[in-house]
């Protein structure tokens, strides 16, 4: 209850921040996007968002931060290329319970307006669990999708390979990537098993014409690996960890 109030006034009092993580393209180490991940910037707190946001969700709350952060991810673009930084499109991290409400679906198309944006600014991430319950509800014709679509938002399945065995959903849907979930990286240059997940996932990913990106490489080892089993593109510490706007717009220039 103390945190729930906590993260209400720190949504007033703007005490949240973005992070950006760049991510590559694997062979020319090219910047293609950049993913924004919340960061609590408080002397007083020292949470996580692997700790608020699941607390978030489970209160209620988790439309009031994915509000703020789709409206500082708009800001953040705008300000960047106000100082003529040319901004890879960035990646917005969506909750489960967020996905199909409308509300959140104009919020985009308003921050769009406002901050003179296009779609092809933005993509949003969605886990693959909330993306085929979403699916469940709403049928395959889902208008959430096709909306973001029309405007040339991107989409990309986030944690893929830990959230369902069924893959028949990827067929009804564009979908245009998919993010290989960190811990078949971690574990994939010692274990069979999950290497072959890896190229498995590649494959599949590339049969329905989505670009595939690996999360978490933190090693070069990795980094050779996966081109050679033909992924395109990732994101890690290898690379670079979650960066502050400044430091961003430094990596872009340089
Ligand atoms: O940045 P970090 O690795 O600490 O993030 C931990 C978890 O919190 C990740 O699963 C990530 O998806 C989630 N997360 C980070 N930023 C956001 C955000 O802005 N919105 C939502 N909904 N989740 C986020
Ligand atoms: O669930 P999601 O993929 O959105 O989580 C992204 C989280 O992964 C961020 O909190 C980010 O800090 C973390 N992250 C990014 N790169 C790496 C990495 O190379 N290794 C590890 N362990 N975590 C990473
Ligand atoms: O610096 P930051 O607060 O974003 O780091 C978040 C977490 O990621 C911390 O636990 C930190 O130790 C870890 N981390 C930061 N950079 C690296 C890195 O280059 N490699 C690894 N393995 N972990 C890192
Ligand atoms: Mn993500
Ligand atoms: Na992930």
């Amino acid at each position: 209850i103390i945190l729930k109030n906590r993260i209400e006034t720190a949504l007033t009092d703007n005490e949240f921040i973005l992070h950006f993580q760049p991510q590559y393209n694997l062979k020319t180490m090219e910047i293609i996007g950049l993913e924004a991940l919340i960061r609590w910037n408080s002397d007083e707190v020292c949470y996580r968002p692997d700790e608020f946001i699941p607390f978030a969700e489970q209160q209620g709350l988790i439309h009031l931060i994915d509000n703020y952060v789709i409206k500082m991810a708009c800001q953040q673009i705008a300000n960047w290329q106000q100082q003529n930084i040319h901004v890879p499109r960035v990646a917005i991290n969506i909750s489960s319970q967020q996905i199909n409400s409308k509300t959140i679906l104009k919020l985009i198309d308003n921050e769009i307006v406002n901050h003179n944006l296009t779609g092809a600014n933005l993509e949003l991430e969605i886990t693959e669990y909330s993306l085929v319950e979403s699916l469940k509800k709403e049928g395959k014709q889902d208008s959430w999708l096709s909306h973001l679509h029309q405007k040339g938002i991107h989409i990309s399945i986030d944690d893929f390979g830990t959230g369902y065995s069924s893959l028949s959903y990827l067929q009804h849907m564009n979908i245009n990537r998919i993010k290989i979930d960190r811990s078949f990286i971690e574990e994939m240059t010692h274990e069979k098993d999950s290497q072959s997940i890896v190229s498995s996932i590649i494959a599949l990913g590339h049969n329905v014409n989505a670009t595939v990106l690996a999360e978490g490489i933190e090693t070069e080892e990795q980094r050779r690996l996966l081109i050679s089993l033909s992924c395109d593109e990732g994101q890690g510490y290898l690379m670079n960890k979650p960066l502050p706007p400044e430091d961003i717009a430094k990596l872009l220039t340089s």
